[in-house]
């Protein structure tokens, strides 16, 4: 083990703000959050590593799911991706000595920081029901405690088995084998918090949950709108396809309640000019909307559309689009002609003139590009906003022809092939159908739980085991109080995972954590060292070679630890040599290729170098896999976010320095925070407004009829230029304010961007270290 740093640092008593940064920048930054990692891995593993990630037979960058482009560069990666690597690489290993020393009770009390920095998992162990310990086991007796209690289940839906989106393609091909052998669809997972929201309105719309862009899109692009989303921090290296699109002539307008630095000036730290330079302005155009505001901005762009087209009919519709490939126009246009004016601009903040700007923008370009994430995604009408950014595609014909198109950008590195591989409680019929046929034993058809009701079948006393492949279930899902209550409740939980973190700590009666391998390591089994496949946000599929030697004898890849997990509790009860998987990952691949649609030859593809592309109908054909056979644009009732008086509507994001719940540092450069994770940003007229300073310590209220209201306590406010009536805190921390039962409609994602609070004066009892700060102006980046 290596020192830590200062126990200060895992609190905020140095919390340091300063004016917010304009310019995103490179790699000097990771050298400076994340010293004390560095130093463990030394220069020249970090070196072997950094230039492997994203090459054609290094590994995938676990850190988003962000696509390579055609011609890589020697340095293929971003400053968050190092600090993924890093993060992961590190050779600090928890020694055996660690479980006797610490507690459960005692690691519930420590942050997701310091359980980070604790390093890498490197030994199964097991904590028996009723004690607080855990205790190292050996691999044969971790199985049998987990086969054990499964087998002892009255049926396969008491388990729930969660994914998060790092795992592979065939550790989560295996994964949903398994799970459906038992006999379940509990297959909640992070997608469900993430893009769900896409997902349904996508599928409805257009026949297809995935982006209808290829990576080659954004620089044919005459357009790109990036809705809510900060990709400076979140996908840096999308920072460079902008920066390409820009120079070949492309408009780009950015549309968020914050000014994200990436977004106003960006330098590409793979550029002479960028490191040395000023940097590329990246936004055209900003429009600064409140939180929930797209729907009503999108609603009043179509609008324009169709009064343009109104007044020099047959020259602003993509007509032969519309009538060979659309359904719905006429409902539309008549929807559309009732929208309130006014309405859109109390929605959405902005002015009409603004908005009259974004239409013109819109109506002059052939090629339109509208990307989105979170900040899309999680609202109650996120599933409508998302089927209106269809509608304003699809009037001008703006899906499937070159540099146009519809594309959520991804979080996690394999989120989606996760979801092409069948991780989902509701997976088509076609697909379980093609699973039955494959290995011949009844799949079960009934719809799983997902994430916001695995913990509600957790209250209920429902579910008695829950099993997570990666993640951090409990740190990620809303509702901190609730949820933890809940999981407390279970039997077993079972976390197969690379570090610790929170859901370790907030156990079932009895816990098992299995260690395994990351995707930088080199992952050898009988039949020679293996790879892995992910796919990317544009539908891209390839290989993942690990490339360092394993952090520790004795760790099991993902694959092995289920496919033992699957021998041990089914045995040969379904004709399935779960062994054999483990010994040549070939031998799920074939598998893949029978059952998957779009992966025949899937061995054979996944070795080409630069692997494949799944075909995608909107995208290849314009052919629309809905009910009808038709694109459908749809009439989407506006409901706009109602906010209370004397209360802010509340978005929980994330800082540059973390991953999820993975906290690299307590640092947020471009937002100037330094040093501390428990601040409020608040515009500060609405400060005035409400009678609170910048710099005041405040109790922030969450506030859900019927309910008794949630608390975080001890907030330090932020004077931020965010849109009025906003604010912002740090995921997850702030999950312990978003309402379990604040769910997007139909997607069930939870509500994380718009939560009505109210803030008051600091209760003088508490005792959270809060320091005064000085308010300097910083340096932009590096
Ligand atoms: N370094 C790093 N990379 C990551 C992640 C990470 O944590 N760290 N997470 C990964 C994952 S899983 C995901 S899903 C993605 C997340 O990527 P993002 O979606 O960029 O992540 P958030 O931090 O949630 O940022 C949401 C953005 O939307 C804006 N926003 C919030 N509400 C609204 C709204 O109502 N309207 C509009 N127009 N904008 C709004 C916010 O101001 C913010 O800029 O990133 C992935 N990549
Ligand atoms: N309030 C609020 N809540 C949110 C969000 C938000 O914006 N606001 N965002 C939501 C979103 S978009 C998402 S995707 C979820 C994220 O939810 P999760 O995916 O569950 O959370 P992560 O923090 O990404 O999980 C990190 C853990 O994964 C494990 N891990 C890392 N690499 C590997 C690996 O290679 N294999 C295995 N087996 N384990 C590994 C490590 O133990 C690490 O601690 O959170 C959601 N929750
Ligand atoms: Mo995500």
């Amino acid at each position: 083990m290596t020192p830590k740093p200062p126990v200060d640092d895992f609190t905020d008593a140095l919390l340091h703000v300063a004016s917010p940064g304009e310019a995103a920048a490179g790699i000097p930054g990771v050298l400076h959050s994340m010293a004390p990692a560095i130093a463990d891995l030394g220069p020249m593993r970090t070196l072997k590593l950094l230039t492997a990630m994203n090459q054609k037979d290094g590994f995938d960058c676990m850190s988003c799911a962000w696509p390579d482009p055609d011609h890589r560069k020697k340095l293929e990666f971003c400053e968050n991706g190092a600090k993924a690597v890093i993060w992961e690489a590190t050779p600090v290993t928890i020694p055996s000595t660690f479980w006797a020393k610490h507690s459960v009770r005692e690691l519930a009390e420590k942050s997701e920081y310091w359980l980070g920095l604790q390093g890498r998992l490197v030994e199964p162990v097991y904590k028996p029901a009723g004690e607080d310990h855990y205790r190292p086991v050996t691999w044969d007796e971790a199985f049998a405690v987990a086969a054990e209690t499964l087998r002892g289940l009255d049926s396969p839906d008491e388990a729930a088995f969660y994914t998060s989106g790092r795992a592979s393609n065939e550790a989560a091909f295996l994964y949903q084998l398994f799970v459906r052998a038992f006999g379940t669809n509990n297959l909640p997972d992070c997608s469900n918090m993430c893009h769900e929201s896409t997902g349904s309105a996508m599928v409805e719309t257009l026949g297809i949950g995935k982006s209808t862009v290829a990576y080659d899109d954004f620089e044919k692009a005459e357009l790109i709108i990036v809705m809510g989303q900060n990709p400076g921090t979140n996908h840096p290296r999308m920072l460079t396809a902008l920066e390409d699109a820009k120079r070949a002539g492309a408009d780009i307008v950015t549309v968020n309640p914050l000014p994200e630095a990436g977004l106003q000036r960006y330098k590409n730290p793979q550029t002479v000019r960028g490191t040395i330079g000023k940097g590329t302005t990246l936004a055209d155009q900003f429009l600064q909307i409140r939180l929930g505001g797209d729907m009503a901005l999108l609603q009043a762009l179509s609008k324009r559309v169709l009064a343009a087209e109104a007044a020099a009919p047959g020259t602003v519709l993509d007509h032969a689009f519309l009538a060979e490939h659309c359904l719905g126009l006429e409902e539309l246009t008549t929807h559309l002609a009732d929208l309130d004016e006014a309405e859109v601009l109390e929605a959405t903040g902005l002015t009409s003139t603004a908005i009259d700007e974004l239409a013109e923008r819109y109506l002059a370009a052939d090629r339109v590009i509208i990307t989105w994430a979170m900040g899309v995604t999680q609202h109650k009408k996120a599933v409508d906003a998302i089927k209106e950014i269809v509608n304003l595609l699809l009037l001008r014909g703006n899906i499937g022809k070159p540099g146009a198109g519809a594309s959520p950008i991804r979080g996690h590195s394999n989120v989606q092939g996760d979801r092409t591989m069948g991780i989902w409680e509701k997976m088509p019929e076609s697909f379980l159908a093609a699973l039955e046929r494959e290995f011949g034993f009844p799949v079960p058809r009934k719809v799983g739980v997902d994430s916001v009701d695995g913990i509600r079948a957790l209250q209920r006393g429902e579910i008695k085991a829950w099993f997570s492949l990666g993640g951090n279930f409990v740190g990620a899902i809303s509702d901190t109080a609730a949820a933890e209550a809940a999981m407390r409740g279970t039997e077993l939980t079972v976390q197969i995972s690379t570090k610790l973190n929170r859901s370790h700590a907030v156990t079932g009666d009895a816990a098992l954590i299995l260690p395994t391998l990351g995707r930088t390591e080199i992952d050898l089994q009988r039949t020679g060292s293996q790879f892995v496949t992910v796919e990317d946000s544009v539908c891209a599929v390839h290989a993942s070679h690990g490339r360092i030697p394993p952090v520790a004898p004795g760790l099991l890849s993902e694959v092995a630890i289920i496919a033992r997990l699957a021998d041990a509790t089914l045995g040969d009860d379904h004709g399935i040599d779960w062994l054999s998987f483990e010994d040549d990952y070939d031998l799920i691949r074939a598998h893949i290729a029978n059952v998957v649609p779009g992966c025949e030859g899937y061995a054979e593809k996944v070795r080409r170098r630069d692997g494949f592309v799944l075909p995608n109908g909107p995208r290849d054909e314009r052919r629309f896999d809905t009910a009808t056979g038709k694109a459908m644009l749809t009439v989407n009732e506006l409901e706009p976010v109602v906010r209370p008086p004397g209360r802010l509507l509340l978005q929980t994001l994330r800082s540059h320095d973390q991953f999820n719940t993975t906290i690299y540092s307590l640092n947020d450069r471009y937002r100037g925070i330094k040093k501390g994770r428990r601040v409020i940003f608040v515009n500060p007229d609405d400060l005035a407004e409400l009678g609170l300073d910048d710099a005041q310590a405040v109790d922030v209220f969450s506030e859900w009829p019927g309910q008794p209201d949630r608390v975080m306590r001890a907030l330090r406010i932020v004077a931020y230029p965010t849109a009025r009536g906003c604010a912002a805190a740090y995921f997850p921390e702030a999950n312990v304010l978003v309402p379990l039962d604040a769910t997007a409609e139909r997607s069930n994602t939870p509500v994380s961007k718009a939560i009505v609070v109210r803030l008051e004066p600091a209760a003088e009892s508490v005792q959270e270290p809060i320091a005064e700060t000085t308010a300097a102006p910083r340096a932009a980046a590096d």
